[in-house]
């Protein structure tokens, strides 16, 4: 199994994460984003049309893309993915929040930063608007994690993994977690399972 993926991607890391976690051997393949890596045309024929890590390659050759994807496809059969057909269909609940309603707003910040973007007034209010709808989409997990120490059920699923990379990696888009305390005790709590690595 192969792992295309970017050394600073949050969406590669929950792979990264999750293969650990599960303590799964794998080739990791690093491309540089910022260079237009996984826009060459090989790339795009082969890996992914979207031009977009992260990508499994399995075993038989197949190329998966996209981390939700992925992550279901690595949980199926582990105690990562309830069999239940209701909390399963509650961890894609959450993993469908992830990417529409909180993903762009936490990572892009970062982004800018990391490529030290100029923040021009245009910028400045894009900015603005990626926050508000950041800390809305905190708000929205903080009250989801009050008396619970898990998105889905009594134990960790995807559902955590999936959610777990942009606030983790948000302070260093310029997020605060000081008023989100049970975020902060849910992250905490990821980063002591036996198994967890860090994005770096
Ligand atoms: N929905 C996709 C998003 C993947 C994504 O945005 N990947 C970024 C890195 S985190 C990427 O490949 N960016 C390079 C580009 O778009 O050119 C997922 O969850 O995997």
């Amino acid at each position: 199994m192969r792992l295309h993926s970017a050394p600073m991607s949050g969406n590669s890391y929950k792979v990264r994460l999750l293969l650990a976690l599960l303590g799964k051997n794998y080739e990791l393949i690093d491309y540089d984003t910022k260079g237009g890596g996984t826009h060459a045309p090989e790339f795009l024929e082969n890996a992914n049309p979207d031009g977009k890590i992260p990508v499994l390659e399995v075993e038989d050759g197949t190329m998966l893309p996209e981390s939700g994807a992925i992550l279901l496809y690595l949980a199926e059969g582990t105690p990562y993915l309830p069999e239940d057909k209701l909390e399963k269909a509650q961890v894609l609940r959450w993993m469908f929040f992830e990417q529409y309603s909180l993903l762009l707003y936490l990572s892009r910040p970062r982004l800018w930063r990391m490529r030290e973007v100029e923040i021009t007034p245009q910028k400045q209010a894009e900015l603005e608007q990626y926050f508000e709808q950041g800390y809305r989409a905190l708000s929205v997990i903080e009250r989801h994690l009050s008396g619970r120490k898990f998105f889905v059920g009594e134990s960790l699923t995807v559902a955590d993994v999936a959610l777990y990379a942009y606030p983790y990696l948000s302070p260093e888009g310029g997020y605060d977690l000081e008023h989100f305390p049970k975020v902060r005790t849910w992250l905490d709590r990821i980063a002591a399972l036996p198994g967890y690595v860090p994005l770096r």
